[in-house]
């Protein structure tokens, strides 16, 4: 089978778009009859959802800030009574308090059914074993991933994060064809795969791989490392989870449900983009019923494509996530994204793909940028020259990207303490001084 929902994935542009409008007038109702918070942003701008007559008018619709979820913690944004909320998740907390959010049947119905549609469009099936390698609890990649599994009908190992070694055990014992986890740990389970030496007797075929930012040689790496096809997920609590987006076999962007949502890529001052221009990501849920946001900057940061695709979806399309506008590093007044250093370090040789980026300010009060990367064990030879050659060639290969010196220090493998979920890179000292 090609589609899981084929009359939503491949329905006519017009049809789409009208599917829209009805939906974005239905959710724009819905949060002025329910929730104080929307009703006092629709009446300070002086419209009602009676003035959403085209999809255009969105842009008349106030926006939602993750602070907004903060302050009204943790159900003041829920649209429906409590007695209809049937699970609650909470974000990761990557950047402050976490927010809760809430899910009614309908609404988890619909997220194993977008969850299907992503791993049809990868070529999984019922015959497919899934390992999904992601932290079971608050988190949404848990049981977001696990519902859409077994709505796909594959047989679900929920085996969750950690016991690295026993989790590639599993893999071989099990026959696993596919497996989901950050890409972080994604890299840490190739290295051990790699350490046991027994990648020729696994069966994995697809990896999906989200929740945080990932670079086009992260992605090389992971496809050789365990012999698979990497897709890449994207999602965020407030719009359900994991699975709002994702590549097909293309490779090339993420296809956003648009029967769910609606997706805004806005420039600084808030106007759309042009196709291939970067922007933010701002999104409106058009179907969930627990707690429908609208126009939610979501701050992460991607261009804008158009949305024919060889793979028959009409969805919307984005690139993959260039990275999240908090995450971005002013160093020198240069921005700096440890997403550009992670696609560096990745391909050189001699080093492991963990590392670390550390922000100072010097004396003559001046920051200073520190990439900690490990010395791959084989490549040390006992030679202090050597070293200074692996050093030297990182330096360099980091000056081209980034436009500045970042000092590099280099630490014996297994330093740098390995993630299971988001990895924490970056250690911003400079507030300290
Ligand atoms: P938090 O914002 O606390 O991390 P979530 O767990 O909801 O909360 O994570 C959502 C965020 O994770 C997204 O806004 C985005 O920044 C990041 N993210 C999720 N999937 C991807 C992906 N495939 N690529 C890059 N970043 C991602
Ligand atoms: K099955
Ligand atoms: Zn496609």
């Amino acid at each position: 089978m090609k589609y899981w929902q084929p009359k939503f994935e491949t329905m006519e542009h017009n049809e789409l778009r009208e599917l829209q409008l009805k939906r974005l007038k239905k959710t724009a109702a819905a949060v002025y009859d329910n929730v104080p918070f929307y009703r006092e942003k629709f009446d300070a701008l002086g419209i009602t959802p009676d003035d959403v007559k085209s999809l255009d008018d969105i842009k008349k619709l106030p926006t939602t800030r993750k602070t907004d979820l903060r302050d009204n913690y943790p159900f003041g944004l829920f649209a429906v009574p409590k007695k209809d909320i049937v699970r609650i998740h909470a974000s990761s907390g990557t950047s402050g308090k976490p927010t809760v959010v809430g899910y009614t049947a309908n609404d988890i119905n619909t997220w194993a059914d977008m969850m299907a549609r992503n791993f049809t469009m990868v070529g999984l099936d019922a015959t497919d074993t899934f390992q999904n390698a992601v932290n079971y609890g608050l988190f949404t990649g848990g049981l977001g991933f696990h519902y859409g599994i077994e709505r796909l009908g594959a047989m679900a190992v929920p085996s969750g994060t950690g016991n690295t070694v026993r989790q590639i055990e599993m893999m071989e014992d099990f026959g696993v064809t596919a497996i989901h986890c950050t890409p972080s740990y994604g890299l840490y389970l190739a290295e051990t795969v790699r350490e046991m030496g027994v990648i020729d007797k696994l069966s994995l075929r697809v990896g999906c791989f989200g929740a945080e930012p990932w670079s086009s040689s992260t992605r090389k790496e992971l496809e050789s490392a365990f012999n698979i096809k990497a897709y890449d997920s994207y999602g965020l609590s407030e719009m359900m989870g994991p699975g709002i987006g994702f590549e097909c076999p293309e490779q090339d962007g993420l296809h956003i449900w648009s029967d769910h949502y609606i997706v805004e890529i806005l420039d600084k001052n808030g106007e759309e983009v042009a196709e291939g221009e970067k922007g933010e990501i701002v999104l409106t849920s058009l179907t969930k019923e627990a707690l429908p946001v609208i126009r939610y900057r979501t701050g992460d940061i991607a261009r804008r494509l158009k949305s024919e695709c060889a793979c028959g979806r009409t969805t919307d399309r984005i690139s993959r996530i260039l990275g999240r506008a908090d995450d971005m590093l002013i160093v020198r007044g240069i921005n700096v994204f440890p997403s550009q250093i992670e696609d560096v370090l990745v391909r050189i040789e001699k080093i492991t793909d963990q590392f670390e980026i550390y922000l100072d300010r010097n004396k003559k009060k001046l920051d200073e940028i520190t990439v900690r990367v490990e010395l791959d064990e084989d490549a040390f030879t006992g030679e202090i020259g050597d070293l200074a050659t692996v050093k030297r060639v990182v330096e360099g290969e980091l000056k081209s990207v980034l436009n500045i010196r970042a000092n590099v220090d280099l630490v014996e493998k297994g330093t740098i303490p390995r993630s299971t979920g988001k990895a924490k890179r970056v250690f911003d000292r400079r507030e300290a001084i």
